[in-house]
């Protein structure tokens, strides 16, 4: 089997576009988190915010230009208007409904649907070439909402996802078993339903299992289904501690839009169209797979060895997902 497959046949990125522009939509706790990591790191030229509320956009927009002597140099603009965002390389959108007490999980989706709707088009319409980051939550289904949307190639629009679960499995696993492995990755869902990758995680070039076993560091099933099962509620116990989750989703995101706009070819688990994938059917749904990034979006797919039990799993979170998405009015 190829150890890599291409998603979509995409025109090559223009090899003389230097100026990036990015757009953050929504900025609550989790859109300037993205915005001051983008300017952190310098990934562009110009970074617009665009929300619903003019106040604290303004606030926010003049707070991150007061740093201008300690940022390198970035054009920060805002509006509530989506005219100022035309000809941006990327989107990240963060725009999302809080859930009311006692309403329903689904209802929540069916608000945050209807927000996309006023949204997306205007994306589209001022960026037709543009490549859509779906951050907002559930981010699978919105993801391929904004797919829907925006009749965009399915290279053009993928979901942050389970990059930050991987990240806090990561985090996990050294504190739990004292290994750090560099390629360890969630997959499936966003959410109860996420598949560890434990088969193909190695540390060093050996196999993470085999590795525990050579360095005689005791582990059991139950262990790695706790530090599974950790990396799915540690979202819940920070939410719980303060209110809402920031920073990891923050650094999560400007490492994507960094794996995109300098063409960075990497290998990182993103909600992509999964439909053909370790036998995953029955309709067009995103999930995170292990996906390369590069200036055109997701360049592909790459083919992780995946145990038949782990195949399962995912194919059991592709449902999940596509049973939420046939009760959507789209
Ligand atoms: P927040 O602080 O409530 O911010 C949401 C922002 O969206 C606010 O500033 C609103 O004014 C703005 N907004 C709402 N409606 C519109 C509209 N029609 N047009 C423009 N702006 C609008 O939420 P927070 O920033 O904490 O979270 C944002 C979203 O990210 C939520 O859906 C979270 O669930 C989701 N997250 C996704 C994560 C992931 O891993 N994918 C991680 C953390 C949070």
């Amino acid at each position: 089997q190829a150890f890599f497959r291409p998603i979509i046949r995409a025109a090559p990125p223009s090899p003389t576009k230097r100026h990036n522009k990015i757009s953050v939509i929504g900025v609550g706790n989790v859109g300037m988190a993205i915005a001051q990591t983008i300017l952190t790191l310098d990934l562009a030229d110009e970074l617009v915010l665009v929300d619903a509320k003019p106040e604290k956009l303004r606030g926010e927009m003049l707070d991150l230009q007061h740093a201008a002597a300690f940022l390198p140099r970035t054009k920060i603009h805002a509006s509530v208007d989506y005219a100022i965002t035309v000809g941006s390389d990327l989107y990240i959108v963060t725009t999302g409904a809080r859930q009311n007490p006692g309403e329903s999980r689904l209802n929540l989706l069916q608000r945050n649907v209807a927000l996309f709707r006023n949204i997306i088009p205007p994306l589209v319409k001022y960026s037709p070439d543009t490549i859509l980051l779906i951050v907002s939550n559930p981010v699978d289904v919105l993801t391929y909402v904004a797919w829907k949307l925006s009749g965009f190639l399915s290279n053009r629009v993928f979901g942050s996802s389970t990059n930050l679960d991987s990240s806090r499995f990561r985090f996990l696993m050294v504190d739990h078993l004292d290994v750090n492995a560099q390629d360890a990755y969630i997959i499936g869902e966003h959410g109860d339903s996420s598949v560890a990758l434990w088969s193909s995680i190695s540390v060093g070039g050996v196999p993470v299992l085999s590795f525990l076993e050579m360095h005689q560091i005791a582990y059991e099933k139950e262990t790695l289904e706790k530090i599974h099962k950790a990396v799915v509620d540690c979202a819940y116990e920070v939410i719980s501690l303060k209110g809402y989750t920031s920073w990891a989703i923050g650094y999560s995101v400007a490492n994507l839009a960094r794996s995109i706009l300098r063409d960075q070819r990497k290998v990182q688990p993103v909600s992509v169209l999964a439909n053909g994938f370790y036998g995953v059917g029955g309709g067009d749904v995103f999930l995170s797979l292990p996906a390369q990034l590069g200036r055109s979006g997701v360049l592909g797919v790459t083919n992780v060895h995946l145990t038949d039990e782990e195949a399962q799993k995912l194919r059991d979170s592709a449902h999940t997902i596509l049973e939420v998405q046939s009760q959507l009015n789209l």
